[in-house]
């Protein structure tokens, strides 16, 4: 009841940082294939309506976005550290870098290299998830020049503190690692000039290169329907948990509803809070599937609503 289950596909650059996450951790996991775009039915039970990826289920838990999963993979595994050389802290202030700034530079590069190359549906549904509902693939791509000054600015400097014989980016391979690690990747293997483009930063690409070896760990593939029969058979593990310093006064019993806080036209998960801190709120739904599920979501970087 407490494999870890990954949801994703294998293009999705995000669930490739929970991989090498799961690869630094050695852990072995299970792998639930899941659609690039919507419709999602056998993870709308899990997530009551979350489509993002990745997701990860541990019995009838069910964490959403890498930060919430990554943050709990390190408090069930805690060695190897994900924060080498006391670290604490110091990766989740680089994430909101990693994962806004650069992230929103590689996607625009990513998606506006090449706009009608892409499979009509594809390119509708990620147009209005990351560019808001005005979106225009063809602005993104006459901005590229623009756009890429700003990520080659940036990635030099990762290239600059991984010079001089810096093997990673802390002392040990760790979660920075992870954080940087699946832009770099998205862009070498989703743009045709993103080969050329990194061979300007040569520590960086030594980096990778040691990055990539680490592996994801051991996933075995499980089918969506085994995942969805696990969340049914299980009960959600988690505690109820007050925060009496909450800012929005959430407490447990109360009933929100949970969006990332982008312009993307996410759907809010609706449900009762179980547990609030400073960091993840969890949620609890039933689903006539799987019956009682508890949803966990990061705090920042999400909207919580008093419904
Ligand atoms: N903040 C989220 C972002 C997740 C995200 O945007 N993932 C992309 C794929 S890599 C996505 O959900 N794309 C749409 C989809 O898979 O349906 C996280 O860290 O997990």
């Amino acid at each position: 009841m407490s494999e870890i289950i990954l949801h994703h596909y294998p293009q999705s650059p995000v669930a490739e940082k929970v991989r090498v996450g799961l690869g630094m951790k050695g852990l072995s996991w299970r792998s639930v294939e899941i659609p690039r775009i919507p419709p999602k039915p056998d993870l709308m039970p899990l997530t009551g309506g979350f489509r993002r990826t990745p997701v990860m289920q541990i019995g009838a838990d069910i964490y959403c976005d890498s930060q919430c999963i990554l943050r709990e993979i390190d408090k069930r595994h805690p060695e190897p550290t994900f924060f080498p050389g006391g670290g604490y802290g110091m990766p989740w202030a680089l994430s909101r870098w990693t994962d806004t700034i650069v992230f929103d530079l590689v996607v625009s590069i990513v998606l506006g290299a090449d706009p009608d190359g892409l499979p009509p549906e594809f390119a509708a549904d990620r147009g209005r998830l990351y560019f808001g509902p005005d979106w225009d693939l063809h602005k993104v791509h006459a901005a590229l020049p623009q756009t890429i000054a700003q990520l080659r600015a940036q990635l030099g400097w990762l290239d600059d503190r991984l010079s001089q014989g810096r093997e990673f980016i802390l002392s040990e391979p760790g979660l920075p690692d992870a954080l940087a690690y699946y832009l770099v990747w998205f862009l070498r293997g989703r743009w045709d000039k993103g080969p050329e483009f990194l061979s300007q930063f040569p520590a960086l690409e030594a980096w990778e290169d040691r990055v990539r070896a680490i592996g994801h760990g051991t996933p075995r593939d499980m089918d969506a329907s085994e995942a969805l029969e696990t969340a049914r058979m299980a009960t959600p593990e988690t505690k109820e948990n007050a925060d009496p310093l909450d800012p929005q006064g959430l407490a447990p019993g109360m009933r929100v509803a949970v969006a990332p806080d982008s312009d993307g036209g996410d759907p809010e998960v609706e449900g009762v809070v179980r547990a609030v801190t400073r960091d993840t709120i969890a949620i609890l739904r039933d689903d006539p599937q799987v019956g009682s599920v508890c949803i966990h979501f990061p705090r920042a970087g999400y909207a919580v609503r008093v419904t």
